[in-house]
Order: C-alpha cells, then sequence, then structure tokens
C-alpha cells in the first residue's frame, strides 16, 4: 500500500501506555457493584455476571502465562482509534506470551455468526498502526442477540481455541457484548467476553468511562472544518452557515464543537426538551440572532445543530415513541413497501401524534417513520434538519420584513458533518487512550474475567499517571424500551445541563450570538508542544476541573 510522508511518520508512533501497564500486573478488586436502575430485574436477567466488582491493575509480580487466543469485532459506526485498540490488544496478548494468536472476525458482529475471520499477523498489524478507519476487518450493525447467534459463534470460537472475545462498540453493542458474557457463563462454555468503549457521539460515558474513544478526534477535525467555515465567513459577510453535525440522540459533538470555536448558534438538544421547546421556539430563538446580527450590518454568522434534534422536541419524541412501539408489530414489519407502511402508521397512532406527523414536511416525516437501523433507533442522521430549519428561518424572517421589524439579508448553506471525522487519524490522545484500551482488555482476560468492560481513567493527566481496570457492564444497565419491550440496556449519557461543560458554553452563548468571537482551531498536530499536540477534550477538561 502506497503512503504518504504523514502516514509513515505517524506509523512509527509509540503509543504511550499507564505505568501500572508497563510490566506484569495484579488486579485489585472493589466493592461488589449495583446496576444503575432496575437492580432487581437485571440481578435476575444477568445472574453470572451480575454485582461483579470494579477492578483496578497495580504493579504485580511476574509469573509466566499459558499461551491463549483471542478474537476481536469491530462494531457499529467507526470511531477514530480502532485500530490501535487493535494493534494494543495484540501486543499486550503477545507480551504475555508470543505462541498467543489474536483472530479479526470480519464486518462486524456477523463475522462470527458466519464464521468469517482473519488470523493477525505482526506485518498485518504494522500497516495498520496509528491510522483512522475500521478498514483493518471491517464493522457493521448486525445485532448479536439471539441464541442461535451465540451457538454459531461458539462453534468458531472452539475451532480456533479462542478463550476470550473482545467487542468494541457503543452502548447497543457492549450491551450485547454482555448478554453474550452471561450467556456463555450459564452454559459454561469457557469463553470470556470483554467490551470496549467506542463511539464518537460521546454518549458512552458515566463515573467509571472518562469518554469514549473517537470522541476527541472526531470532534477536533469537525472543528477544524467549522473553524474554517467561520473564517470564510467572516471574510466574505453574506452567508450564514448551518451545520448539522452526528452524534445521534446526544448533544456532546456539537457542544464540543461550540466550546472548540465559538459559534453565533449552537442548539443542544438536551436543553431543547427540558425547555419544552416546540419547533416553531426553535426558529424564533435562531431568526431572532439572525435578525440582532442584521441590525448591526452583520448579515452572517454560523449555527450547529446536533442531528437529534428533532427527537427532542417534545411533541415530536412522543410521536417516535409511538411510531416504534406501531412499527414493531409483526403485521407492520411485515408492510411491502414505504407507501403502505406510512398508511399503516396513520391509521394506527393517536390523533394527537397523527396531527404532529401531519404538521411535518413530508419528507421528514417519511424518514421518522420508515428509516430504523438493526437496533431500532431512528436513524437520525438522514434526517436534514439543517436545511429544514433554515428553510423555517428564512419564512419567519419572511414574515418579519413585512412588518419591518427586520431589514437585513438572509442567505444560507448548508453543511452535515459526521463521516469526515468518523475515521480521521487519531489524534495523540486517541491513540494513546486506544492502545491503552486494547493492552489492558488482554490483561483483563488473562485474570479470568468476562462480562467487563476495559476502562482508562485519569486521563487528563500525563498518559504514565492513567489508571488502567475495568468495570462491570451490568453495573451500567437500566431497563429501557426498546422496538417495543422493556430491555436491560447501558444508560445512555446525554448532556448534563448542570454540568460543567454546558454551563460554561450558556455563560458565553449570548456574547457570541451578537459579537463575531470565532475561534479557529486548524488541524489536529502529532508533533510539537504539548498543549498544542496532547489536549483532551474541552467537554473532558471542563468535567475533571
Ligand atoms: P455508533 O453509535 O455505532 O458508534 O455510531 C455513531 C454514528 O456515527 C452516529 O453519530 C450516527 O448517527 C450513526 O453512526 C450513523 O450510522 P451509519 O454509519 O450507519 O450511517
Amino acid at each position: 500500500m502506497e503512503k504518504s510522508a504523514l502516514q509513515i511518520a505517524r506509523a512509527a508512533y509509540q503509543p504511550k501506555l499507564p505505568k501500572a501497564l508497563q510490566g506484569p500486573v495484579k488486579a485489585v478488586e472493589g466493592k461488589a457493584t449495583e446496576s444503575v436502575d432496575n437492580q432487581e430485574e437485571i440481578k435476575a436477567m444477568f445472574p453470572n455476571t451480575y454485582g461483579m466488582p470494579v477492578i483496578r491493575f497495580e504493579a504485580g509480580e511476574s509469573a509466566p502465562c499459558d499461551n491463549f487466543n483471542v478474537g476481536i469485532i469491530l462494531s457499529g459506526g467507526q470511531a477514530p482509534g480502532g485500530h490501535n485498540v487493535i494493534s494494543g490488544l495484540y501486543d499486550g496478548v503477545k507480551s504475555l506470551n508470543p505462541a498467543s494468536k489474536l483472530y479479526g472476525f470480519l464486518m462486524g458482529p456477523g463475522g462470527l455468526v458466519d464464521h468469517k475471520y482473519v488470523e493477525f499477523t505482526d506485518d498485518f498489524i504494522d500497516e495498520y498502526r496509528n491510522t483512522g478507519g475500521f478498514d483493518i476487518i471491517g464493522s457493521g450493525r448486525t445485532k448479536l442477540e439471539e441464541n442461535e447467534q451465540f451457538e454459531s459463534g461458539i462453534q468458531i470460537l472452539r475451532q480456533l481455541g479462542i478463550k476470550a472475545l473482545v467487542i468494541i462498540g457503543g452502548d447497543d453493542s457492549n450491551t450485547n457484548a454482555c448478554v453474550l458474557a452471561e450467556y456463555y457463563a450459564a452454559k459454561k462454555y469457557g469463553v470470556q467476553v470483554i467490551g470496549c468503549p467506542k463511539t464518537i457521539d460521546g454518549d458512552l460515558k458515566n463515573e467509571q468511562i472518562e469518554t469514549s474513544f473517537g470522541f476527541d478526534t472526531a470532534c477536533k477535525t469537525y472543528s477544524e472544518l467549522i473553524g474554517n467555515i467561520q473564517r470564510d465567513c467572516n471574510s466574505a459577510r453574506k452567508y450564514w452557515h448551518f451545520i448539522k453535525l452526528m452524534g445521534r440522540s446526544a448533544s456532546h459533538i456539537a457542544l464540543e464543537c461550540a466550546l472548540q470555536t465559538q459559534p453565533n448558534v449552537c442548539l443542544i438538544s438536551e436543553e431543547v426538551e427540558q425547555k419544552a421547546m416546540s419547533l416553531d421556539d426553535v426558529v424564533t430563538y435562531i431568526a431572532k440572532i439572525v435578525a440582532d446580527r442584521a441590525a448591526e450590518g452583520n448579515n452572517f454568522g454560523t449555527v450547529l445543530i446536533p442531528e437529534g434534534l428533532i427527537e427532542f422536541i417534545p411533541a415530536i419524541k412522543k410521536l417516535i415513541a409511538e411510531l416504534n412501539d406501531v412499527l414493531a408489530k409483526p403485521e407492520a414489519l411485515a408492510l411491502p413497501g414505504a407507501e403502505e407502511q406510512i398508511a399503516y402508521v396513520k391509521a394506527h397512532i393517536s390523533k394527537d401524534n397523527l396531527a404532529v406527523f401531519n404538521s411535518l414536511p413530508t419528507d421528514v416525516a417519511a424518514q421518522l417513520a420508515l428509516d430504523r437501523d438493526p437496533h431500532g433507533n431512528v436513524q437520525v442522521s438522514l434526517i436534514e434538519t439543517e436545511k429544514l430549519l433554515s428553510r423555517m428561518v428564512a419564512a419567519k424572517l419572511k414574515e418579519w420584513k413585512k412588518d419591518g421589524s427586520y431589514k437585513g439579508k438572509f442567505s444560507a448553506q448548508h453543511h452535515f458533518f459526521g463521516y469526515e471525522g468518523r475515521c480521521a487519524a487519531p489524534s495523540n490522545y486517541d491513540a494513546d487512550y486506544c492502545y491503552s484500551l486494547g493492552y489492558n482488555a488482554s490483561r483483563l482476560i488473562a485474570d479470568g474475567r468476562t462480562g467487563y468492560m476495559s476502562i482508562i481513567q485519569n486521563t487528563t493527566a500525563p498518559a504514565s499517571e492513567w489508571v488502567a481496570g475495568g468495570v462491570p457492564i451490568t453495573m451500567m444497565m437500566n431497563m429501557e424500551r426498546r422496538n417495543g419491550k422493556m430491555k436491560p440496556v447501558i444508560r445512555k449519557a446525554l448532556v448534563e445541563l448542570d454540568g460543567a461543560p454546558f454551563k460554561y458554553f450558556a455563560a458565553r452563548r449570548d456574547e457570541w450570538a451578537k459579537k463575531t468571537m470565532y475561534i479557529y482551531p486548524g488541524p489536529i498536530q502529532y508533533w510539537g508542544p504539548s498543549e498544542v499536540c496532547d489536549q483532551c477534550t474541552k467537554t473532558l477538561s471542563l468535567e475533571k476541573k
């Protein structure tokens, strides 16, 4: 494979490890744990993996380790650093016993079920060190949750002599990793399952998990692009840029990018919900800022929009909840096409929800009703909120022009940043964090753990002071409604309105709206002063202050 000079130099980077992982380790156990909610139900569903202690690794004594084989799966959306989790795991497994082998299942969890895999070698791994993407083995969104899939999986795991499976995924994939760990433990199959917290969305975090990997690099990449747009915007002074940012339900990415770039407007879905804002309230809020800036002669600006916004407008949220239930019914699933599904929806939802459904532009209503991912989630990335909002702002300004309260010019440009950042080459933070997560997973496996997620903490400090260990996945679970049924799932972390990152933003946003105070962060740097190259996200540093 031909490479750029930067790729060649970057391939030689040796990611840093926490001190405790630089030699032999011993596991120090904390107290027995409880799930975040619905303790009795979750305990009953996970009798073998519930209540286990949090683990922290400390320096231990060297002991011989038998060789063991491990399998790894990349699940769900790409996130920068996935290749480093794999190279960290590979190096970790080989450091314990060079005869151990690492296998990668191809194209996501489906590779385990369909017995499609590769064996990693030194040369193969070296091609992918410190690179972005998941192309080393590919990823997929097959849901691993049926017993037949688990049984098919065990056949290939036994055939390859695999002792443990590492699943790299977001909240849904790690929930399924835990279900699989419980199933194999209950059946006494002797295969451990370890999860790893991935997602650019930043919504897989809690007291134990500081951040999901990929969030840092993705936000820095989007912030570079937003900064470039802001500089263009401030040069030409003729456009309002409506920029939608990935992140599924949570607004962590939009908030982090706002902290990095200081746009004129940034919507936070969680706040829209808390204030029970209607679509018209959101539009009026933006239009008012446009009008105020126009009054100062500034007919330009930037608006950041989290991709999940529409789901958080209370009336639309209620509609989506009913759509999820109605469309999960077997007769709905059997309908042949879009037209039939929309007709079915209209005939089966409540009067109030039907009124909201009919009030939405036809394309948005159709997307809400039709597009679901395999976990039953609305595919928010397909809804063109940036265009919907700018269309509605233009209409509102037209009204205000008629009554003389607005005299500016409004011309909009639209952008959607998501795929641009998911496979970016990992920042130093993600390169080190991911390598450590993978390396640490090898220690959890050697220690005989199952149903745990690999965790690295204290990541705002230099890497040598990072803390490595494991958290039982059941500890993060509660019961939620999915596809019409109550299910145990890892609780998603949304933006906390009383958290430091949101408060910092809220205290400054009015000034950012009025004045032009853009920050232009520039591209990710790998070499240079530490304050340029090694900083974590503003979200994490504010949370840890
Ligand atoms: P994960 O939750 O699987 O990490 O994926 C995150 C994400 O990038 C979301 O931000 C986005 O809504 C979604 O994936 C897009 O999915 P797809 O890659 O299937 O288009």
